[in-house]
C-alpha cells in the first residue's frame, strides 16, 4: 500500500498517541492527522495544542461510538490506535473500563476498518507476555505465549486475539505491535517516573512498591512513535512487532538515578505496599523490527532522556499540577 495520507490516532491526547501527533506532524509533512479521544481523565488537548490547524483536527468521542465511527472512518486511509485505560492501579481497583475501551472499543475499531477496508494498527504492549524471572536469560518475542496478570493486561490481549481473528476471518489490513514501558513528556503523573519526579517537585517523598527489584524495560517515546511509523508504512499485514530499546533497569535504580538528577539523597523515599500481582521482570527482544524493517533507536542514553524528562516536568507545572492532587489522593487510599 502507498503511505497514508489521512490517519485517524485515537487516543491521540494521551501520553503516547499525542508525542505519536506531533513526530507525524515533525516527520510526515504530506500527512493529516484526525485524532479521536474521549478525553478521559488521562487525556488532555493541551498535548497537541498549537499543532497547525491544516495538519491536525481534533474530533472528541468514544471509540465504541460505532454511529460516530461511520462519519470518520470512511474518510482515512488508516488508523493507529492507542486509546485505551492504560494504567495498571486502576485497573485493580476498578476493571470495567479497561474492558469496555479496550476490548470493546478496539471491537468497534475493527468493525469499522472491515466495513470501509481501512488499514488497522493497534499499539499493545509487552505486558500482554507476563513476566520474567529476575535471573531468566530469556526475553519476549514475538512468539512468546500470552499469559497477562493484571486486568489491564488481559484486557490487552484479548483486544490483540480479536485483531488477529479479525486478520485471518474478515481479511483486515492489520498489523500489531507490543512496546515495553515508555517515559518522555506529556506522561500522567499516575506513572512511575512522572510520579517520583513531581513527588520530589511537591515536597513529598518518591514511593516505591514492593522489594523495588521489578525490572521494566524503558524506551523513550520518540523511540516508540518512530517503530509505530515503520511497521504502519513498511510492515507486513497481519504480523506482530515487539518494540524495545534494551533498557532494563530495577526501579530502584530508576528511582536513585531521579533522586540524585534533582539533589536529593539515595535513601529520601518510602517503601509501600506493593502491587497485587505484581509482574516481575519484561524485556523485549526487538531483533525482527531491527533486521526486517531497519529500525534503529535513537534515544538509548537513558540518563540523558530521563535529565530531560526530569526538565520537561519542572517547566511544565501547570499541565500536571492540577491531576496531581486527585491522583495521589487515589494511591493514599490503596495505601500507595
Ligand atoms: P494514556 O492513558 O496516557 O492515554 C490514553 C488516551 O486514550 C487518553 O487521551 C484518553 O482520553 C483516551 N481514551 C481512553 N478511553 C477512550 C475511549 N473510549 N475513546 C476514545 N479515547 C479514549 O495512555 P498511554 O500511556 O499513552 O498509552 C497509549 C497506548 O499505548 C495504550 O494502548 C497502551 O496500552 C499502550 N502502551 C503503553 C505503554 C506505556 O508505557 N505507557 C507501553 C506499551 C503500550
Ligand atoms: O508509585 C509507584 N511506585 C512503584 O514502585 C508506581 C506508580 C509504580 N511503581 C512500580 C510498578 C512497576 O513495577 O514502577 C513500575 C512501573 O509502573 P507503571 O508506571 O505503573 O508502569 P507498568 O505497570 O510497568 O505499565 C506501563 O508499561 C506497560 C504502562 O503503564 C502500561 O500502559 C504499559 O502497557
Amino acid at each position: 500500500m502507498a503511505d497514508p495520507k489521512r490517519i485517524i490516532v485515537t487516543g491521540g491526547c494521551g501520553f503516547i498517541g499525542s508525542n505519536f501527533v506531533h513526530w507525524v506532524v515533525r516527520n510526515q509533512p504530506e500527512v493529516h492527522v484526525t485524532v479521536l479521544d474521549k478525553l478521559t481523565y488521562a487525556g488532555n488537548l493541551d498535548n497537541i495544542a498549537g499543532l497547525p490547524q491544516d495538519r491536525v483536527s481534533f474530533v472528541h468521542g468514544d471509540i465504541c461510538d460505532s454511529d460516530l465511527l461511520d462519519t470518520l472512518v470512511p474518510e482515512c486511509d488508516a488508523i493507529v490506535h492507542y486509546a485505551a485505560e492504560s494504567h495498571n492501579d486502576n485497573s485493580i481497583a476498578d476493571p470495567l473500563p479497561f474492558i469496555r475501551t479496550n476490548v470493546f472499543g478496539t471491537y468497534a475499531l475493527l468493525e469499522a476498518c472491515r466495513k470501509y477496508d481501512v488499514r488497522f494498527h493497534h499499539i499493545s504492549t509487552d505486558e500482554v507476555y507476563g513476566d520474567l524471572a529476575l535471573d531468566d536469560p530469556s526475553r519476549f518475542t514475538e512468539d512468546t505465549p500470552y499469559k497477562p496478570s493484571s486486568p489491564y493486561s488481559s484486557t490487552k490481549a484479548a483486544s490483540d486475539m480479536l485483531v488477529r481473528a479479525w486478520v485471518r476471518t474478515y481479511g483486515v489490513r492489520a498489523t500489531i505491535s507490543n512496546c515495553s514501558n515508555n517515559y518522555g513528556p506529556f506522561q500522567h503523573v499516575e506513572k512511575f517516573i512522572p510520579r517520583q519526579i513531581t513527588n520530589i517537585i511537591c515536597g513529598i517523598r518518591p514511593k516505591l512498591y514492593g522489594d523495588g527489584r521489578n525490572v521494566r524495560d524503558w524506551i523513550h517515546v520518540e523511540d516508540h512513535s518512530s517503530a509505530v511509523w515503520l511497521i504502519l508504512t513498511k510492515g507486513r499485514v497481519g504480523e506482530t512487532y515487539l518494540i524495545g530499546a534494551d533498557g532494563e533497569k530495577s526501579n530502584i535504580d530508576v528511582l536513585r538515578s531521579i533522586l540524585e538528577s534533582m539533589g536529593m539523597s539515595a535513601d529520601s523515599f518510602d517503601w509501600v505496599r506493593d502491587r497485587s500481582g505484581h509482574d516481575r521482570r519484561y524485556a523485549i527482544d526487538s531483533t525482527k523490527l531491527r533486521t526486517e524493517l531497519g529500525w534503529i533507536p535513537q534515544h538509548v542514553d537513558f540518563d540523558s532522556g530521563l535529565s530531560q524528562t526530569i526538565q520537561w516536568y519542572k517547566e511544565n507545572t501547570q499541565w500536571w499540577h492540577s491531576s496531581k492532587e486527585e491522583t495521589e489522593k487515589k494511591y493514599q487510599a490503596m495505601g500507595q
